[in-house]
């Protein structure tokens, strides 16, 4: 199932660049390094178990998803995870984050939990301990439960205590062996997507519903901490956000660029780490705010997760209920296959900026590159416009080290090539290919960079 022997190892060996020097030289001999993936996304398996359906299960059945993509089978994950974790331990990682699928341990969302779901992240977690590898977990990667969105989802306040009930199932069962939990990943990106902008074909625009949102995983966030503090004293707790700079595509474009990032960065980490919405945005989330919310939401943390890619060039849009849309990039900023700008620089300032407006330790637990890869006529991956784009942002991580930012870790996305949301399986973020018909893992020629890159810094 594994492909890769010894000569085709050889052959990637000589088609790699070999020359440039590895970007590590000012990390912490104790940072993780890592890699990441979500449960939707790999899983497959939606309908086994006694799963049930995800609001991302509903909208792949429309066939609105490039290709009439779904997320029925994914990578086979749901079986194969011990070929993948196999692959994970001689890639060399300390740690692998992935996420629990909430409808598979509790197929309505509350009430009932699924023995059968639960039991399969017990091997995951099991088999990862064996490897030597850390289990990170993350409470939600987006497959919200149906039958919680057709009860309002994260409109109705309703859902903070779901959520506390999710994460006291999760921590009561797997607290014994993971100490590790991130309550959401990138709350902005799934309700800006979701209900901001009226753009992504699963979206629903509304001013309230936005707000209201925002405001309830907000609050979902800091019962869950409490939840999961109370049941695992000894856990190491946080949440993942996408931070990307806006820059305003023109000069007038300035106060959009300002909304942009009070909604994208600072709408989740604000409330949770400084105990206050960004001033742009208080007037709209008043009305759903009770008193003591601010202190129900600021609960302790031990450190920031952080997703970056790539800046986020926008422009004024009116029509917009934040009052910002995506604008051009200046023509020459060099981008990814997948059209996201190429910007290292803007990595480092963001982990400089993050870490000093935080005070937490920093976990880059995405960053990655978004290709359209495939084997050459020998079989193997060579990507080595990946390995560029990695050796240029762990470089300005090091950087950023050197500039005084507390950065503990870097996670890749992903280990797998897998599912990616509306673009389906067509856009390829893995250090492994997935041949999908067979479900063969071919190993990238960045899979033995980013090996080579841990050994060397790990000194072993
Ligand atoms: O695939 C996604 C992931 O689910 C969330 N962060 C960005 C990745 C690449 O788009």
């Amino acid at each position: 199932m594994v492909a890769g022997d010894r000569s085709g190892d050889q052959a990637r060996r000589e088609r790699m660049p070999t020359s440039a020097p590895l970007p590590i030289g000012r990390i912490r001999r104790d940072f993780i390094w890592g890699v990441s993936t979500s449960s939707f996304q790999i899983e497959g398996a939606t309908r086994e178990d006694g799963r049930g359906p995800s609001v991302w299960d509903t909208y792949g059945q429309t066939g609105a998803i490039a290709n009439h993509d779904t997320g029925d089978v994914a990578c086979d994950h749901y079986r194969r995870y011990p070929d993948d974790i196999a692959l994970m331990q001689k890639l060399g990682v300390q740690a692998y984050r992935f996420s629990v699928a909430w409808p598979r341990v509790l197929p309505k969302g509350r009430g009932m939990p699924n023995e059968a779901g639960l039991a399969f992240y017990d091997r995951v977690i099991d088999v990862l301990l064996a490897a030597g590898i850390e289990p990170w977990l993350c409470l939600y990667h987006w497959d919200l439960p149906q039958a919680l969105d057709d009860l309002g989802g994260w409109t109705t306040r309703n859902s903070v205590g779901w959520f506390a009930d999710y994460a006291a199932l999760v921590a009561d069962r797997y607290g014994d062996r993971v100490k590790r939990f991130a309550t959401f990943n990138e709350p902005s990106i799934f309700t800006l997507f979701g209900l901001g902008f009226g753009t992504g074909k699963r979206a629903t625009t509304s001013v309230d519903a936005l707000h209201r949102s925002i405001h309830h995983v907000n609050l979902a966030h800091g019962a869950a901490v409490d939840a999961i503090r109370a049941r695992v004293p000894d856990s190491l707790l946080g949440a993942i956000h996408n931070y990307q700079p806006c820059l305003a595509s023109r000069p007038g474009d300035k106060n959009a660029a300002e909304r942009c990032d009070a909604y994208w960065n600072n709408a989740f980490p604000d409330p949770q780490y400084l105990g206050t919405y960004p001033h742009l945005m208080r007037s709209a989330i008043e009305p759903h705010m009770q008193a003591g919310d601010l202190a129900r939401i600021r609960r302790p943390v031990d450190w920031f997760g952080l997703n970056h890619y790539s800046p986020v060039f926008v422009k004024t849009d009116t029509n917009s209920v934040t009052g910002f849309g995506f604008g051009d990039r200046p023509p020459e900023i060099p981008v990814t296959p997948n059209g996201w700008p190429i910007m290292p620089d803007s990595f480092r300032d963001t982990l400089l900026s993050v870490s000093k407006r935080y005070a937490l330790p920093v976990y880059v637990l995405e960053n990655g590159f978004g290709g359209f890869d495939k084997p050459d006529a020998t079989g193997a991956v060579i990507d080595t416009d990946r390995i560029e784009f990695l050796r240029a942002y762990i470089g300005a991580l090091n950087a950023a080290v050197v500039g005084g930012a507390d950065i503990r870790g870097y996670f890749i996305w992903s280990l797998l090539d897998n599912f990616e949301w509306d673009a389906g399986y067509s856009v390829r973020f893995g250090l492994i290919y997935i041949d999908y018909p067979t479900q063969r893992r071919i190993p990238k020629a960045s899979f033995e960079w980013y090996r080579d890159l841990i050994k060397a810094a790990r000194n072993v």
